[in-house]
């Protein structure tokens, strides 16, 4: 938008008064185009009377979604958005957004319309009467529903959810739910403790929150989604996993670390299935075999946990994957040399049992290879 001069862009006719918000609704966005005017325009409509911003976080969408924004944004004092780049992840792009707000409540909802922005004034009304901390719209209480939802993904959708159910503190139906409001102080009370892993920010307060907050159920009917597409996919379920194992264990182990490990374990039944093809062809001796087997298995290692341990931070472009494969080689190589070394000292030196100085070797090389690619490969921008 162009301006002559200052006195146009300062005219009277442009200077909206703004009044202060009570309700922040924070919308996570990735890809959205068609439906960001179109969810502004419904909670317009829903939350006639009452005081709103919206807070759009864009985590660098491909598609456009951020220029749009910006022209809604232009003609709607209420509405801003927090541009993030470089990084993905629902988790923390949500909390960032509340983290930006400092009005008393704050909503979650999604870009595309499946959550019924109707009840949010049943929200809004509970939490601020008091009746609880966080309102939470819910497909399984009674009068909720998955609307039309095919039969695999509601099995999905039902397993997942009496898992999470291991680690909510709260007697929650519907704890995946990505559609809540919640009061500030509640939100403090969790947000310190949050894993930030993958998807569902509600069910992360809900298990990192004191147990005393106290959660009401809304029921809402899903509906269709109105525009693009769903960004859920075998990598988020790899994600929730995590989630679940940080909660479970993060205070004993951290989830990265986790997924980085059984990523490894993944890579000995490559090296092995590589190995026996080798063999088998013999064409080779065992020297190449091996090694060529544990290049394989390194390569196969850098790239799983390029696109699931390291999602958020996942090295794109030819460049940054060469030179991420190549630190991965170095530091991977290093630790099976620890990992050998420090093996052959327990077992001859420290006459320690084979079997004990190999676990040990192992563990070695697992949290150097863990430690030092996080360093060097995936090193945080
Ligand atoms: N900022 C941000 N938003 C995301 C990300 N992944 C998904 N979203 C948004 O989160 C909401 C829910 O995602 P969606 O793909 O609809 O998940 P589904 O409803 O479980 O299929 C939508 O508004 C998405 O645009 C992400 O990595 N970053
Ligand atoms: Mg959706």
């Amino acid at each position: 938008m162009a301006f002559q001069n200052l006195a146009e862009a300062f005219s009277p006719a442009r200077v909206t008064p703004l009044s202060v918000p009570i309700l922040s609704v924070v919308i996570p966005t990735f890809n959205e185009r068609d439906n960001v005017a179109r969810i502004s325009e419904a909670l317009e409509k829903a939350l006639a009377g009452v005081e709103f911003e919206i807070v759009f976080v864009d985590d660098d969408s491909t598609d456009g979604t951020l220029d749009r924004i910006a022209g809604l944004a232009r003609r709607n004092p209420r509405i801003r958005v927090i541009h993030r780049i470089g990084r993905r992840g629902l988790s923390t792009a949500v909390s960032e957004g509340m983290l930006s707000t400092t009005s008393p409540y704050i909503c979650v909802i999604d870009a595309d319309l499946q959550h019924d922005e109707r009840i949010i004034p049943q929200m809004l009304r509970l939490v601020m009467a008091g009746d609880a901390d966080i309102a939470v719209g819910s497909r399984y209480t009674d009068g909720g529903g998955l609307g039309n939802w095919d039969r695999k993904r509601a099995a999905i959708s039902g397993t997942a959810t009496r898992l999470a159910k291991l680690i909510a503190k709260a007697p929650l139906k519907d704890p995946m739910s990505g559609f809540f409001l919640i009061s500030r102080p509640a939100f403090y009370s969790a947000v310190r403790d949050l894993s930030g892993q993958g998807y569902k920010i509600l069910l992360d307060i809900c298990a990192s929150a004191n147990p005393t907050l106290r959660l009401r159920e809304v029921p809402y009917e899903f509906r269709l989604r109105q525009a693009g597409e769903s960004k859920l996919d075998a990598l988020v379920a790899w994600e929730y996993l995590m989630l679940l194992a940080d909660k479970m264990f993060g205070n004993v182990i951290p989830a990265r670390f986790l997924s980085f490990t059984l990523i490894g374990g993944f890579g000995v039944v490559v090296h092995m299935t590589a190995l026996a093809s080798l063999m088998a062809s013999g064409k080779v001796s065992f020297m190449t075999a091996q090694a060529v087997a544990t290049t394989v298995a390194m390569v196969f290692n850098f790239f799983l946990n390029n696109t699931l341990t390291y999602r958020d931070r996942r090295l794109k472009g030819v460049r940054a994957v060469s030179l991420g494969l190549v630190t991965f080689l170095a530091v991977c190589s290093l630790g099976a040399f620890a990992n050998v070394g420090i093996a052959n000292y327990l077992f001859s030196d420290a006459h320690y049992y084979w079997w004990s100085a190999g676990i040990a070797g192992i563990l070695v090389g697992a949290v150097w290879n863990y430690a030092a690619t996080s360093i060097f490969t995936w090193r945080l921008k």
